[in-house]
Formats: structure tokens, sequence, C-alpha cells
């Protein structure tokens, strides 16, 4: 735990039993969304999140994952939640849109609800980049929503 002498340091924890884990994915790019829900899926269960404690909502696109977390979030059954889907340049002339504004709301979500939100929504400039980003940021996202469920327990135990 202690660091050095003079300062006090919480570890990060990384196991996930007993947590409860919401998904929402963007069935846009069903192909980069089952990637990454797989690769988020064996994560978790890895980690020890029991296969009941993860639940999975889908949504039409990136845009309207916030919403659908919010509603998650405030249900106060969730640790911690997780956005995934894809946004990718070459399908959509309004990629800045899309991508910035499916960020900014899922951050306000998380600010505003006190609920630790993985974002993996990947921004890319093809399918062949997301395919091949989506088996590591499934994992990624999996991970850091388990971080962030047991440090904000931690400080609230603190
Ligand atoms: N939604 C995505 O999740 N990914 C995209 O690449 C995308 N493109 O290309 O436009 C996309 N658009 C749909 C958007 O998220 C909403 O579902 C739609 O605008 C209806 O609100």
């Amino acid at each position: 735990m202690a660091r050095s002498n003079d300062i006090v340091e919480l570890e990060p924890a990384h196991g996930g039993a007993g947590l409860r884990i919401g998904i929402v994915m963007s069935r846009f790019n069903p192909e980069v969304g089952e990637g990454l829900l797989a690769s988020c899926k064996a994560a978790l269960v890895k980690e020890g999140v029991r296969a009941p404690d993860i639940h999975l909502v889908t949504v039409p696109g990136a845009l309207e994952a916030p919403l659908a977390l919010q509603k998650m979030a405030n249900s106060g059954k969730y640790d911690a939640l997780i956005a995934l889907g894809a946004v990718v340049r070459g399908e959509t002339y309004h990629f800045e849109v899309v991508a910035n504004e499916s960020a900014k709301g899922i951050t306000a979500v998380m600010l505003d609800t006190g609920v630790p939100i993985a974002n993996g929504i990947l921004t890319t400039e093809d399918d062949d980049q997301a395919l091949a980003r989506a088996g590591q940021k499934g994992a990624e996202c999996a991970r850091a929503a388990i971080e962030m469920a047991n440090l904000l327990r931690k400080l609230d135990e603190d």
C-alpha cells in the first residue's frame, strides 16, 4: 500500500468478483461490435465477473449510446458500464459529429451520474482498422471498468 514514507497510494484492484457490469453496444457496425463484445466479455469473465452479472443492451448507433448509458447508470444496478461500437470515417460525411458527440455524451453521463464508463467506441479511418483494434479495445474496456468500479468503492470506504 505505501509507496514511500510520506505518501499513501491506493493500489489498482483488478478483481471483478461481485461486480455488476452493464454494456451498451452500437449495432451500426455489427462485425466490429461483435468483436468488441467477444473480447470484452472474455476479459470480464477472466477477471471474475459472473456471466449473469453482465447485462447487454444494444442501440442503433453511437449517438444513442449516451442515453441508454444514462438510464442504466441512474438505475443504481451497475458498478460500471461499458460502451462498445465504432465510428468509421469512410462511412459517414458527419464522422466528426458522431464521434465527438458520442464521446462527449458518454463522458457527461459518467461525470453526472458518478458511474464509471469505459469508452470502447472506436473511431477509425476504415472498417479494417476498426476490426484490427476490436480485440484489444474490448478487453481494455473490461479491465478499465473493473478497475474504476473497485477504485470508487475503495474511495467510498476510505
Ligand atoms: N453510428 C455509429 O455507431 N457508427 C457510425 O460510423 C455511424 N455513421 O457512420 O454515421 C453512425 N451513425 C448513426 C448515428 O449514431 C445515429 O444512430 C443516427 O444518426 C440516428 O440518431
